[in-house]
């Protein structure tokens, strides 16, 4: 069975409370509600988790080496500032999708430098929510095994 591992940084939690302008209505849950009925389309286990903890989130991505196929991350602001989780998802060796709900490179200067890119094999930016569904379709797509295997 395939298993991919969503994963949400600081403030996502706030998603469809505040700043709708920004990243819309939907909430945290609706988001995870959206991952989980695309993953079961297409047979796939879905792990999906947010923390404000830095710690907490390089923890998550130690404990996916070996273990899950696809790594799924919105870093949150952490893409911006944390070389300690660029090196955790190398240490992960598990391969990476960057999702930004907004368009990054529409906004300020300070949000258009990812550490995580440096280690991502694709970056999504501004398709919204849909982001994450594209992510674990692509996934999908990449990680089926081939037929009769
Ligand atoms: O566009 C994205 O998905 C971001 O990763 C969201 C981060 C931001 O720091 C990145 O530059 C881009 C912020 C997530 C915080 O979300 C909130 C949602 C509602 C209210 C307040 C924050």
């Amino acid at each position: 069975m395939t298993t991919l591992l969503v994963l949400n940084g600081p403030n996502l939690n706030m998603l469809g409370l505040r700043q709708p302008e920004v990243y819309g209505r939907e909430t945290l849950a609706d988001v995870h509600a959206l991952c989980q009925q695309a993953a079961s389309k297409l047979d796939l286990t879905l792990e999906f988790q947010q923390s404000n903890h830095e710690g907490q989130m390089i923890d998550w991505i130690h404990q996916a080496r070996g273990r899950v196929d696809g790594i799924v991350i919105n870093p949150g602001a952490w893409t911006h500032t944390s070389v300690a989780i660029h090196d955790a998802l190398i240490a992960a060796e598990v391969p990476v999708i960057e999702v930004h709900i907004s368009n990054v490179h529409r906004r300020e200067a300070f949000r258009h430098h990812s550490y995580i890119s440096l280690v991502a094999k694709a970056v999504l930016a501004g398709f919204g929510t849909h982001g994450y569904v594209l992510a674990i379709e692509h996934f999908a797509r990449e990680l089926r095994p081939a037929p009769g295997q």
